[in-house]
């Protein structure tokens, strides 16, 4: 059982950078994972360009041993995102990035989930999530937010993707937690 922290006690920040231009992608084409049955990108695969609550609909839940992916890409050892019992974690971002699970990850995944701009790949882009290491129901944004809505008090983890920096407060003109980007021109 791993207990969910505070807002200000972020256990992981993540963001990762490539050269490629912020300009509009269709997402079928820039984002993807495409996993494999087999370690080294054999046996049998499917193509996800989208996250998944349950593996199982297409046939690949506890088969996953390797994958390429674009984009940020979290694994979960359950259903819906570790959100009814958290587990083991898996990430990897990338552009055409391959890898071999670790072998305690083999067979074991059920759900995954891309994180990021839907449409613009590596633009600047903020997810916070009610549960450490990206578990859990999650709120995005491009830009600034006065508040977090209904994730106000309970973001556990947060991922960074593109390559502007970014204030949390837990408090803010009264609203619980807010996200602001740092204006550094
Ligand atoms: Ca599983």
């Amino acid at each position: 059982m791993i207990t969910v922290a505070p807002l200000f006690l972020l256990v992981v920040a993540v963001s990762f950078t490539t050269s490629l231009p912020q300009q509009a992608v269709p997402r079928a084409t820039a984002v993807y994972a495409n996993v494999y049955s087999e370690v080294d990108q054999s046996g049998y695969n499917f193509k996800f360009t989208d996250s998944l609550t349950n593996l199982s609909a297409n046939y690949f839940e506890d088969t996953m041993d390797s994958a390429i992916i674009t984009g940020m890409w979290v694994f979960y050892e359950n259903v819906n995102y570790n959100t009814q019992n958290q587990d083991k974690v898996y990430w990897a971002a990338g552009i055409d990035y391959f890898f071999n699970f670790p072998e305690e990850y083999r067979n074991v995944i059920s759900s995954m989930r891309f994180v990021g701009h839907p449409d613009i790949l590596n633009a600047d882009y903020w997810t916070l999530f009610d549960m450490t290491l990206y578990q859990g129901d999650s709120v995005s944004g491009t830009e600034d937010a006065t508040s977090l809505g209904g994730m106000e008090g309970r973001a556990a983890s947060m991922a960074l993707i593109g390559n502007a920096n970014w204030t949390v407060f837990t408090f803010s003109y009264g609203a619980p937690a807010s996200i602001l980007r740092l204006d550094l021109s």
